[in-house]
């Protein structure tokens, strides 16, 4: 396999290591901008995607990461109750300056930025899930216990 990953990727693999991770990122030829285009790429479900994104608090416009299911809808009134504030949804530039990554390619740790993290719940009724990498071509498999510990996030319903 090749080793060669765009610096954007690299970031996140040297992060894994720093923390003590053996994950291997791998960049496909496809985009795995999505998550349904993710699963497709890996040939997992949909589900098995942990799609990071990146919400805005409305009050404070602090950046909160929540990493969901890939076929789930965050419930932002839900949400809203844990991070207490309400939750809107940052522009590109945002997710951008407070991550380091673009949409489409955020992966679960190596931010620019520290961010508070959620994790749902339903990531952890997998064996092995798959995350972004650090660009829409870029995925690492890991499993949900490793998503927690890596990332510290706090883990509960979030649909
Ligand atoms: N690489 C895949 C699978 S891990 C991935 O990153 N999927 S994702 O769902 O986590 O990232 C795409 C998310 O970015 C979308 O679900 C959406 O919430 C957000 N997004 C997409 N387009 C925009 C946009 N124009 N502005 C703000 N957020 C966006």
């Amino acid at each position: 396999m090749s080793t060669t990953l765009k610096p954007s990727a690299q970031k996140v693999q040297d992060t894994l290591i720093e923390l003590g991770f053996a994950n291997t990122i791998i960049e496909l030829p496809n985009s795995t901008r999505t998550a349904v285009e993710a699963a497709q790429a890996v040939g997992c479900d949909v589900a098995q995607i942990a799609k990071s994104l990146v919400f805005k608090t409305k009050r404070t416009q602090r950046p909160v990461l929540i990493i969901a299911g890939g076929s789930n809808r965050v419930n932002e009134k839900k949400m809203r109750a844990v991070i207490g504030e309400k939750l809107g949804k940052p522009d590109a530039n945002f997710v951008r300056r407070h991550t380091g990554f673009v949409i489409g390619g955020v992966p679960p740790v190596g931010h620019a930025t520290r961010l508070e993290t959620y994790i749902d719940e339903d990531l952890l009724q997998h064996e092995t899930i798959w995350a972004a990498g650090g660009n829409p071509f870029a995925l690492f498999q890991l499993t949900p216990a490793e998503l927690v510990a890596m990332t510290g996030g706090q883990v509960l319903a979030v649909k």
